[in-house]
């Protein structure tokens, strides 16, 4: 007879002699309990010696190179756009202008009338405008603001003249293909004081973007053109005086005289302050100053693209 044998014929004795319930379940524990746990000890002994055994094995074929540096995290980059309204905060920050912030749900007054559109002007229609559900406290409708220039009007409402400020940010318009995006980018500039003129907007501007370009080798023109919230208004571009662009005018901006009805709408006397505006595309300026030609490539998170600029 085996051991094993062995131990099924006294537990059987020992079982069979117990009186009660008691006694069975106090034979069982000397069986199932004590002996169960010491062979499952020498188990677990066995089965660690072997994982050990394989670990070592591992280590001397050298599959494991324990001196290899980690993987670690690979870092971010800043978006091309941010860099861009980050430099133009950098640049005009540099001349004394304020930088203004406001939300992107706006409501049609302070998008639309403030800055002269009336209120049955094509600009408003749902062909370019996300209106959203609903009104705000005063009954306004709301909308995702199309450009900057509400970010103004309150900075323009909350302070007092001489005003310099900019206004980088995101707007919305329903427009979609290979030179809009729905959402885009713009920085406003904007000044009020007494005794400016536009020699003063073109003084400013022409800083600008021979900071931004990083070459003085660069002129700027206006073009007459028209914005309800300017009058005068005029285009601006540029041309480069060397470069794959050279000698082309490039539209960066539009510019003018703040309107009269506009100045007042912020609470300013038109006979005592005069104010100049300019408003550019982000992506605009972006792209010339990399030579990118699809505005779709900022927005489609291809990391070949983005990592360019890091
Ligand atoms: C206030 C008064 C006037 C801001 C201005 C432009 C001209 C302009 C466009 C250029 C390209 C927007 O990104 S774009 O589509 N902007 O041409 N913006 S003047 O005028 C203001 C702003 C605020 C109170």
């Amino acid at each position: 007879m085996n051991p094993l044998e062995h131990l099924v014929v006294q537990a059987q004795a020992d079982f069979a002699a117990a009186a009660d319930a008691a006694a069975l379940e106090n034979a069982k524990a000397k069986y199932l309990g004590k002996t169960k746990d010491q062979i499952e000890t020498v188990l677990n002994v066995r089965r660690a010696a072997m994982a050990d055994a394989q670990m070592q094995a591992r280590l001397n074929a050298e599959a494991i190179d324990v001196t290899l540096p980690g993987r670690g995290r690979s870092k971010g980059g800043i978006h091309p756009v941010m860099r861009t309204w980050e430099r133009i905060e950098q640049i005009f920050g540099s001349i004394g202008f304020d930088v203004a912030d406001g939300p992107e749900i706006e409501n049609d007054w302070t998008n639309f009338t403030a800055l002269n559109s009336p209120e049955n002007h094509p600009a408003r229609s749902m062909q370019d405008t996300f209106y959203i559900d609903g009104n705000d406290t005063l009954g306004k409708p709301l909308l995702l603001r199309t450009h900057t220039s509400p970010m103004q009007v309150r900075y323009a409402r909350m302070n007092q003249p001489p005003i310099k400020v900019i206004a980088p940010g995101r707007t919305y318009r329903v427009d979609s293909d290979a030179t809009h995006s729905p959402m885009f980018h713009q920085v406003e500039g904007l000044w009020i004081d007494e005794n400016i003129s536009f020699a003063d907007l073109k003084g400013v501007y022409l800083n600008f973007v021979r900071a931004f370009f990083e070459t003085d080798d660069l002129q700027v023109r206006f073009r007459p053109s028209y914005f309800p919230f300017t009058e005068p208004s005029a285009e601006i571009d540029i041309a480069f005086g060397s470069g794959v662009l050279k000698g082309r005018w490039l539209e960066v901006s539009g510019a003018g005289q703040v309107h009269p009805v506009v100045l007042r709408n912020m609470g300013i006397d038109p006979e005592k302050y005069i104010g100049f505006a300019f408003g550019s595309g982000l992506e605009r300026l972006t792209m010339l100053r990399y030579g990118i030609n699809d505005l779709r490539l900022f927005y489609e998170g291809d990391l070949r693209f983005l990592k360019q600029f890091n």
